[in-house]
């Protein structure tokens, strides 16, 4: 048997591009689930500043978000010593891999692809291939690292499954090659609505609907003062997905802030409206938040530890990687050098 076929722990794999701000959407969706997840398992996180480029960002700006964004992640309780923190520009496994399944995905495939067809229409007048063919780039980040599981928010599971269906698509056509991964998705906070319209995800792409982790408390009460609730004449604190999104995406907020379930949210506020409701939210969200900035500015400040940890982080990534493209250029027929 393999190395890889006895390894002890399981692998995962994630990452998150450096296109914005971190979000209460991204944290809830996928970073604490990293948090969790990495006594247990083999954990490889990843900056994607390679997916970022599939829209037009200001080179400084990129690089500032770089840095931020692995204090951010230290700051959060990715620890380096437990997990491999890394950039993905730094490991060229990424892009060479990538080209390779590219020729392994269908044109039809990448076509269904929803975050393309959200993407292409939000950026209608830059809708390049390297938009197009993200997919198969994420595919190349999970599959190098052999990952068992890849820990996203909901938007993530279509192209976690594309990229399950490429992987076994190559070991059919070749032999066993690649781990299937699976997506693994949160049961609270999987989907975070926008605050100002709780029908569409949170995104960075949208500042007002948004809450950033690095936002400062006044900001939070701000937002979560001006969040849509609904138009319903009951103004009571009640779940009901369909019919008050908004208050609805607010219980979710304050019950995976704090740990309750929804029906204790519910009865902790029953008889209080949405007046009382929201301080309360922005105040679980501030107190999640607090240390995580605190810590994220002081290692954002000190460039020579995070140097070290990206350094280090693209050395071990590279290990990985390497031994998985040189047995896929083997597999295809590249002659080794
Ligand atoms: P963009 O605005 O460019 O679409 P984004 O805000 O969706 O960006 P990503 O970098 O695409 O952020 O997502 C990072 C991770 O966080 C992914 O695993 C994604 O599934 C998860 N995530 C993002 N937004 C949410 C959300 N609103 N709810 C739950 N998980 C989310
Ligand atoms: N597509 C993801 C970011 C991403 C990713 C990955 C996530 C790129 N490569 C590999 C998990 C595994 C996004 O838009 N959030």
């Amino acid at each position: 048997m393999s190395e890889e076929n006895i390894r002890e722990k399981k692998r995962i794999f994630s990452g998150i591009q450096p296109s914005g701000e971190l979000t209460l959407g991204s944290y809830m969706g996928a970073i604490r689930n990293w948090v969790a997840l990495q006594d247990e398992y083999d954990c490889v996180y990843c900056i994607v500043d390679m997916h970022a480029i599939t829209v037009r960002q200001n080179p400084a700006d990129l690089r500032r978000r770089t840095l931020a964004q692995l204090a951010q992640y230290i700051a959060c309780g990715l620890d380096p010593k437990k997990s491999i923190l890394f950039i993905q520009s730094h490991v060229h496994q990424h892009a060479e891999l990538g080209w390779v399944l590219g020729c392994y995905t269908q044109f039809g495939e990448l076509s269904r692809m929803t975050q393309f067809k959200d993407k292409a229409a939000k950026h209608a007048d830059n809708i390049t291939s390297g938009l197009f063919t993200y997919p198969v780039l994420m595919a190349a980040d999970i599959l190098l690292y052999q990952a068992d599981l890849v820990p996203v928010g909901e938007d993530q599971r279509q192209h976690v499954e594309l990229c399950r269906d490429i992987a076994q698509r190559f070991n059919g056509v070749y032999s066993d090659t690649f781990r299937l991964p699976e997506a693994f998705i949160p049961k609270m906070g999987a989907r975070v609505m926008s605050l100002g319209d709780p029908t569409s995800k949170m995104s960075k792409s949208d500042p007002d609907g948004c809450i950033n982790l690095m936002d400062k408390p006044e900001e939070i009460v701000r937002k979560f003062k001006r969040a849509v609730t609904d138009s319903d004449s009951e103004n009571c604190v009640r779940f009901d997905s369909e019919n008050k999104p908004g208050v609805s995406n607010l219980i979710t907020i304050y019950a995976a802030a704090t740990g309750m379930d929804r029906e204790n949210v519910e009865q902790k506020f029953a008889g209080q409206g949405y007046g009382s409701f929201k301080p309360a939210v922005a105040d679980a969200i501030i107190e999640l938040f607090r240390p995580i900035r605190e810590e994220a500015e002081r290692l954002n400040a000190d460039k020579e530890y995070l140097e070290s940890v990206y350094r280090d982080g693209a050395e071990r990534a590279s290990c990985v990687a390497e031994k998985t493209l040189r047995k896929v250029y083997k597999k295809v027929g590249f002659i080794p050098r």
